[in-house]
């Protein structure tokens, strides 16, 4: 059985007097790999390490450090049918979404960063009598802790702005999803990345990724996952007045007007749905329809999902693969009880069946419920998984007042020819990000994050870099 170890101070460990943690592929059930079971010593280690290569990786130019990027991105790009695979292994998710948009997200994090970093220029301010200097500094130590979702995509998107602007980073990956993670050590270690600006931990949650966070060296955390763990690593955090950004769930609304184009918007409210079987924070779970097209939307709305195709991840024709493990799909199928006890109906997807040769994994059909109270749990907590609530509504103030009825503010979809109306729509939803008549259309440039129980902290373009950096002035009076 393959093992999977923790990449400290530019070398893999050899420990074997270590617990292990059995990593298995969701879709079959099978044990694929072990990880190390890293304890306190282990984070004590990697922080050390990434500690003492701070001060010769801080002390690099942008240019310099963007030129590493380069190095990894091509490293990474060598490697990117076997980051497909990997992905699609350790996950679940089919291999046309592994390929699309997981490995070659991860290449391009990296080429964006190296790119915009490039371009950071010192502001100067004039005074009649001194001049001011705007520099960024690096941070220090990052703990990036990343979830099984989209596993070297999030974890690429934290690892390049944080060294490119000079931090020394410790990664900590889901025990779920360790695969990626490690064959971005590979690459790391094959670049030749001087050592300890990277470092690596397996392990769980509870005893390494805790551990990480209340460590004293770290300096640092970028966090993604559930919002109930979000809130134990910013308690731990907030001790130590340790920098934080916190991407955490979301509960998002696809609101379609009558006057939106019908066949567009019936494959991208499938798509913002049922993408990565629901199992990505963005996903809009509740359909919020205008009134006079409802029952119309609603059968349409069936018959896509109805020919949603489920089945072997590898085979190119999968659109909806397994769900990550058999605790989340018992949590995920749940929902399905709770709805019929608080009175929805259920549309599609009660028919049970795993796909042939997969009878050990963690399937489950794409599921759509009408008739639930906006009000009623499966409507307004975060399910994560292949289910979206179906609501109509007749008028603005109505849907406005529907799509901020949760404790999530994260992101959301509108879908309509009247673009004034979208806009004006958009603008009283209280959440981080909306989409107008398009879905998860990413712009590597613009803010990404949540309010309310989303997180805090915006990362992405210009925003990660301040975030993986201090601000410094520095002003300087004419001595003449
Ligand atoms: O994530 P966790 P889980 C949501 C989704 C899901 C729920 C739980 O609703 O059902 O979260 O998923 C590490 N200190 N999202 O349990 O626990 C852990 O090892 C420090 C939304 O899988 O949040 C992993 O590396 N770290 C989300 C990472 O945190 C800790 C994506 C995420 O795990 C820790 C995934 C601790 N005390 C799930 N406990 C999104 N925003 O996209 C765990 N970890």
């Amino acid at each position: 059985m393959k093992k999977l170890r923790n990449y400290i101070g530019g070398e893999f460990s050899n420990s074997e007097n270590h617990n292990w943690i059995s990593s298995f592929n969701p879709a079959s059930g099978l044990e694929i790999c072990k990880i190390e079971k890293s304890d306190f010593q282990d984070v004590d280690n990697a922080v050390k390490a990434a500690k003492d290569a701070f001060d010769e990786w801080s002390s690099k130019t942008f240019k310099e450090r963007a030129d590493w990027l380069i190095k990894i991105a091509k490293g990474l790009e060598s490697r990117i049918d076997e980051i497909a695979n990997l992905e699609s292994m350790d996950t679940g998710k089919p291999i046309t979404i592994a390929k699309e948009v997981d490995a070659k997200r991860s290449i391009l994090n990296f080429e964006f960063f190296a790119e915009i970093i490039s371009d950071i220029e010192t502001q100067e301010f004039e005074m009649r009598d001194a001049t001011n200097i705007v520099i960024q500094k690096p941070v220090g130590v990052g703990a990036l802790i990343t979830p099984w979702n989209l596993p070297l995509y999030l974890l690429s998107w934290k690892v390049a702005p944080a060294i490119g602007m000079g931090n020394t980073v410790v990664c900590k990956p889901s025990e779920l999803t360790p695969m990626t993670a490690d064959l971005l050590m590979r690459v790391i270690d094959d670049v030749n990345l001087p050592p300890g600006v990277v470092n690596l931990i397996h392990g769980d949650g509870e005893v390494a990724g805790s551990g990480l966070v209340s460590h004293d060296g770290i300096d640092l955390v970028s966090f993604t996952g559930g919002t109930l763990t979000g809130e134990k690593v910013a308690t731990s955090s907030a001790k130590s007045f340790k920098k934080m950004s916190l991407e955490l769930g979301g509960k998002n609304s696809s609101i379609v007007f009558s006057d939106c184009d019908l066949e567009r918007t019936l494959d991208d409210v499938v798509r913002a749905g049922f993408l990565n079987q629901g199992q990505i924070c963005l996903c809009g779970s509740r359909v919020l329809i205008e009134d006079s097209i409802y029952e119309n939307f609603k059968k349409r709305l069936v018959e896509k999902v109805d020919g949603l195709k489920m089945g072997d991840p590898f085979d190119e024709s999968t659109e909806i693969g397994s769900l990550i493990s058999k605790e989340h799909r018992d949590k995920v199928s749940s929902y399905v009880d709770l709805a019929i006890e608080e009175g929805g109906e259920i549309l599609t997807g009660l028919q049970s069946g795993k796909p042939i040769g997969f009878e050990g994994g963690n399937w489950m059909n794409p599921v759509i419920i009408e008739g639930l109270s906006v009000n009623s749990r499966c409507s307004t907590e975060e399910i994560f998984g292949p289910i979206v609530t179906i609501h109509s509504f007749s008028t603005e103030q109505e849907v406005i007042s529907i799509a901020n009825n949760t404790d999530y503010g994260l992101a959301g979809s509108i879908w309509t020819a009247d673009i004034e109306k979208a806009q004006r729509v958009a603008k009283s939803i209280n959440s981080g990000m909306i989409w107008i008549n398009t879905w998860l259309h990413r712009d590597l440039r613009v803010p990404f994050g949540g309010v309310k129980k989303s997180g805090m902290g915006r990362e992405g373009g210009r925003w990660s870099l301040d975030f993986f950096s201090e601000t410094m002035n520095i002003c300087i009076k004419d001595t003449k």
